[in-house]
């Protein structure tokens, strides 16, 4: 069990629970001379390659092997089926490295076969800032799995994090692994019950009709809260002294600029939408929410192929009740034509998720960091990050 991650700088079963071991990095860096400077070996039939997303063939191909093999729920009823829009938002924030997006063809055919990207991004565990790379997207094709292409693609990414002089790693993932920070629950927030029913993405409640779930899950036409707008250009400045602010409160979470801001949460469409309340009186920026649009292929539905979902990203109240902002999140969701709202339990989510009729999920999250070790595990509620 766990062969590679036995090998590998992360906290290890083993040593869960012993507080003796020194929070921080498990490994030192190296001279940058002592990174390994060719790629580590692949099956002979294979070849790397580093995807050039601006070109609309490669974003197209990265699309294609993503939306037929990544990520399903247990029962293999739905698939992530992120955008192309959202692939090229999410891994081409500011400073990113070409070098961290990596393929795998198939040397005759040139067929795309796997994949796994890292970003860079500055990510705070308690007192101590780190320059770290956010590892997401890792995908084999379906017909090579359990061939441990995966660890080959793992260090390779780890390589070409090293030669940038990065020496950690946060990610995220269903299964688990050696050892999680954190583990967060989905929870989810019916908005069109009858579609969710329809796909077996709900069930109908026991003692429920049909015309009772709907009527349960009705939301209010417009929102609520005066001075709640889309966030504008001219907004990055205050929502980042308001994120920044309310991020401290977190045991680890990313440490944004202006740069970030623009970049993550300026609205692009049917990527993701963020709001803010502006004070009628003070102009003040008080109030800021968040979600990303990340459909679901619904797999062999006669009458729908896919769930279109809002995740809730990054969500800050200091006027109003996050109660209330996010209840007017999910009626912009709803007017946007959303089928479900979906959320972590982390940052401060608890507070209102059970009041706004979202039910928890079948499935988890599990929260790592490669090279840092952390003594004790988090509770979600002491998270700050949530990745895409
Ligand atoms: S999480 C999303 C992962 N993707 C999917 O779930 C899509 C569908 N599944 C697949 O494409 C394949 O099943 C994958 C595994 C590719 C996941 N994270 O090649 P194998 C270990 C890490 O025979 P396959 C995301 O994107 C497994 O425990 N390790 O298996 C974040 C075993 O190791 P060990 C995983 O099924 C990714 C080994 O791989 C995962 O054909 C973060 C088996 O390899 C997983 N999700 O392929 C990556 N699943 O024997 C780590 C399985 O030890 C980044 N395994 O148990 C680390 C930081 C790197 C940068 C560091 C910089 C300093
Ligand atoms: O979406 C998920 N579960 C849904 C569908 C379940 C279908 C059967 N397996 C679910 N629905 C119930 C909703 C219900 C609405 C009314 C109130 C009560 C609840 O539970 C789950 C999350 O719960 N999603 C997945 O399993 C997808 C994979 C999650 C791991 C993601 C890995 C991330 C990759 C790294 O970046």
């Amino acid at each position: 069990r766990n062969k590679f991650w036995e090998t590998q700088p992360v906290g290890q079963f083993k040593d869960l629970g012993d507080t003796s071991l020194p929070e921080g990095p498990i490994e030192s860096p190296t001279p940058l001379s002592d990174v390994k400077q060719e790629p580590f070996n692949l099956p002979n039939l294979y070849e790397w390659i580093t995807c050039d997303m601006d070109s609309e063939e490669m974003c197209t191909e990265v699309y294609n092997l993503l939306s037929n093999n990544y990520v399903e729920d247990d029962d293999n009823m739905f698939r992530f089926n992120y955008s192309k829009e959202f692939l090229l938002w999410a891994l081409c924030p500011p400073g990113y490295y070409r070098s961290w997006h990596i393929g795998v063809r198939v040397k005759s055919s040139k067929k795309l076969v796997a994949f796994i990207t890292g970003v860079p991004a500055r990510i705070r565990v308690r007192d101590t800032v780190v320059n770290m790379a956010e590892i997401n997207f890792l995908c084999v094709h379906k017909k090579l799995r359990s061939k441990r292409l995966a660890p080959v693609m793992i260090k390779e990414v780890t390589r070409r994090v090293h030669l940038e002089n990065i020496w950690q790693a946060a990610y995220t993932a269903g299964v688990v692994l050696p050892t999680p920070i954190s583990t967060c629950q989905y929870w989810h927030r019916s908005l069109n019950p009858k579609k969710l029913i329809d796909v077996g993405f709900s069930r109908l409640g026991p003692r429920m009709t049909m015309s009772r779930t709907i009527k349960l899950y009705k939301l209010p036409d417009q929102t609520a809260t005066p001075g709640f707008r889309k966030m504008e250009p001219h907004d990055v400045p205050a929502v980042t002294r308001l994120l920044k602010n309310y991020l401290k409160q977190f045991l680890v979470a990313p440490d944004f600029d202006e740069n970030d801001v623009e970049h993550l949460l300026l609205t692009r469409e049917n990527v993701v939408d963020s709001y803010l309340v502006e004070s009628p009186e003070t102009h003040e920026i008080t109030d800021f929410c968040s979600f990303y649009t990340l459909p679901s292929s619904i797999l062999g539905n006669q009458n729908y192929s896919t769930l279109k979902a809002a995740y809730s990203y990054y969500n800050v109240s200091t006027k109003i009740p996050l109660l209330q902002l996010m209840n007017d999140a999910l009626i912009v969701a709803k007017q946007k034509d959303y089928d479900v709202f979906n959320a972590l339990d982390v940052m401060q989510n608890e507070s209102f998720l059970k009041e706004l009729k979202f039910g928890p999920g079948d499935g988890k999250l599990h929260y790592y960091l490669y090279n840092y070790r952390i003594n004790h595990v988090l509770r979600p509620s002491e998270l700050g990050l949530v990745l895409l």
